[in-house]
């Protein structure tokens, strides 16, 4: 999961943790750092055919982001429930993103959508990471 700017911007950091903690989620890995667009554009390179590709690029590097890996029982499918829809309008009410995002693309947290993307996407940030 990644903490993006809009919400590090807002003083949201600590509240988006500690309701991952209260979820059941452990913090295996956690690290603040700010993007640079290059690093951006490569993180969300899946995206780069759609048209809000070069925005979300330019939020992501925007400011501090907070990358962390978490662990729990089915925990993709778990986080994502616990942040609702990409759209905070779509967001199941008491989800994090319909609680604290601000739009589609200032939606406050980023989680992986499988258990290889977030494979790859735990390696994207915390390279040589031993997670066994
Ligand atoms: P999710 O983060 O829920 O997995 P994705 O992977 O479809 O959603 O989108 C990645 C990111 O791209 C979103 N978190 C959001 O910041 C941005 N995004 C998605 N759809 C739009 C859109 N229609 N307009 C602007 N930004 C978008």
């Amino acid at each position: 999961m990644i903490i993006k700017p809009d919400a590090s911007s807002r003083n949201l950091i600590g509240e988006i943790i500690r309701r991952i903690e209260q979820s059941g989620f452990v913090i295996r890995a956690m690290r603040l750092e700010t993007l640079s667009p290059d690093r951006a554009k490569a993180f969300y390179a899946v995206h780069k055919e759609r048209p809000f590709y070069e925005s979300l690029c330019r939020f992501m590097s925007s400011g501090p982001i907070v990358p962390m890996v978490l662990e729990k029982e089915n925990a993709v499918d778990n986080l994502r429930t616990l942040i609702g829809a990409t759209n905070p309008k779509e967001a199941a009410c008491g989800t994090l993103r319909y609680d604290l995002a601000v739009d589609v693309e200032k939606n406050s947290v980023h989680a992986s959508d499988s258990p290889e993307n977030a494979r790859k996407e735990i390696a994207f940030f915390f390279e040589g990471i031993d997670l066994d």
